[in-house]
């Protein structure tokens, strides 16, 4: 099955904890502090790599998480860093967070993002060494990394995207010009997901794609075609194809009406669909000439007097001038893809955006309380919270620093003003803090 949108949660590496440690020297009993810092977590990375053709390898595995750090050490050892965990996708997938927003467009191969940060490394207790804290024997826990569910959608990057109504040969040109297999049949609606193929003309190549026929009302939901639409929305030009079998009579002559008509109802859907997919370059080809190739020249005109030029005309299922087609697109196709590359910025690999930047930004003094049903009290803010997290309530030294900190950013007083019109337990990122605070 054509894989193109998935559902994962990813997770930085949480940070390594810091070190509580003390110098051992020659006739030194009693060193100083020599415990260092945690390692940060690795990123997760979301890259699109040209090699890289589905998302199929996200169609089992849901999570994933980067290294974590390694814990400080004695003799001031940084723990290591945890490495990156890179995921390659198809260039043209968009990245969009639950609530469906979109987060990056990583359209071109190389584009890269941070979707999830890891956790920076506690530090160690030669970090809190200071004129009033000789002895610090405490050192801080790792910060979790970020987690986040993304959905990844495939837009698929093709240079040629040929449509059509059902039936007009679509897939059987794309079989005779690559190497393709779709299945062909006379029936509506034969392909139900989009074929790719690479067209190969002299020594240059470039991708084609066969999606569901489009019918009036395709943009509305009807038959297959809209879901698809969106498929053909990157591809440079679009190949309409329009059915000779169409203008054909049972009495032997021709209604070169109708495919007017029929070009004149797909166009309505791209518009209808979208601006990109109406102002997409298209050159129209007509197929199944071989049917009847006496009255082609009758059709032929009256099609371009309708002022609709006509590129090529082509017999799909005979090969009839299929080859020459794709030699005529050719250079169409090289122009198209330089203006995609000159309009499209990718974004260059040192410096990575980085998703959920407020943990970096946010001020530790930027928190809120909020009441919860039970009556208990919730301090929010991105830093305050990271803070508390990577403190470690078990060492002595520890709780007094945080007791520092909650005093000099105002938020003690806070607490104890909201704790006054009703008491409840306050807590912090989960912890409760109410008696370490001395809130009463
Ligand atoms: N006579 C003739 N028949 C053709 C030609 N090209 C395709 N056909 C026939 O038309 C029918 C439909 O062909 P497909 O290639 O499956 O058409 P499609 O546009 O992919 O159709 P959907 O996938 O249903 O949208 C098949 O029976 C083909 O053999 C052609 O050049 N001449
Ligand atoms: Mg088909």
């Amino acid at each position: 099955m054509f894989l193109d949108a998935v559902t994962i949660t990813v997770f930085g590496g949480n940070g390594g904890r810091g070190c509580v440690s003390w110098r051992r020297e020659k006739y030194v009993p009693m060193g100083g502090p020599d415990g260092g810092d945690g390692g940060r977590g690795g990123n997760v990375i979301l890259l699109a790599d040209a090699n890289t053709d589905t998302l199929s390898d996200f169609g089992s595995r849901k999570r994933f998480e980067a290294e974590k750090g390694k814990f400080g050490m004695g003799q001031n050892k940084r723990g290591k860093d945890g490495e990156d965990l890179v995921l390659r996708i198809p260039a043209g997938t968009v990245v969009a967070n639950e609530e469906g927003a979109v987060l990056a467009d990583l359209a071109v191969d190389g584009d890269q993002m941070i979707v999830a940060r890891g956790g920076r490394g506690g530090y160690g207790n030669a970090h809190f060494l200071s004129s009033t804290r000789q002895r610090p024997d405490f050192a801080e826990l790792g910060e979790p990394g970020e987690e986040l569910t993304v959905r990844l959608t495939l837009k698929l990057v093709a240079d040629v995207g040929i449509i059509g109504f059902p039936s007009a040969g679509k897939s059987t040109l794309i079989s005779v010009v690559s190497s393709a297999k779709p299945k062909i049949a006379d029936y509506p609606f034969t392909t139900l997901v989009p074929n790719l193929g690479v067209v190969s003309v002299h020594d240059r190549s470039f991708v084609l794609c066969d999606v569901p026929g489009l019918i009036e009302g395709a943009s509305e939901g009807k038959g297959l075609g809209d879901q698809f639409l969106r498929h053909i929305e990157r591809c440079g030009i679009l190949i309409h194809l329009l059915d000779y079998s169409h203008a054909l009579q049972h009495d032997g002559s021709v209604d070169p009406a109708a495919l007017i008509e029929d070009h004149r109802i797909i166009r309505k859907e791209l518009a209808a669909y979208s601006s990109t997919l109406a102002d997409k370059r298209e050159v129209v080809v007509l197929n199944k000439i071989d049917l009847s190739p006496d009255t082609l020249n009758d059709v032929r005109s009256a099609i371009e007097r309708a002022g609709i030029p006509l590129f090529a005309v082509i017999s799909a299922a005979t090969t009839m001038g299929t080859r020459e087609l794709m030699a005529q697109l050719l250079p169409i196709v090289l122009e198209e893809r330089e203006k995609r590359r000159i309009a499209s910025e990718p974004v260059p690999s040192t410096d990575l955006p980085v998703l959920n930047p407020q943990v970096n930004d946010a001020k530790m003094g930027a928190f809120r309380l909020e009441r919860k049903e039970d009556g208990s009290i919730m301090v929010l803010g991105a830093r305050i919270e990271q803070f508390t997290k990577m403190t470690n309530f078990g060492a002595p030294g520890a709780v007094e620093r945080f007791r520092d900190v909650v005093d000099r950013i105002g938020l003690r007083r806070a607490i104890q003003r909201e704790w006054n019109k009703q008491p409840g337990e306050v807590y912090i990122a989960g912890t409760a803090v109410t008696e370490v605070l001395g809130i009463a």
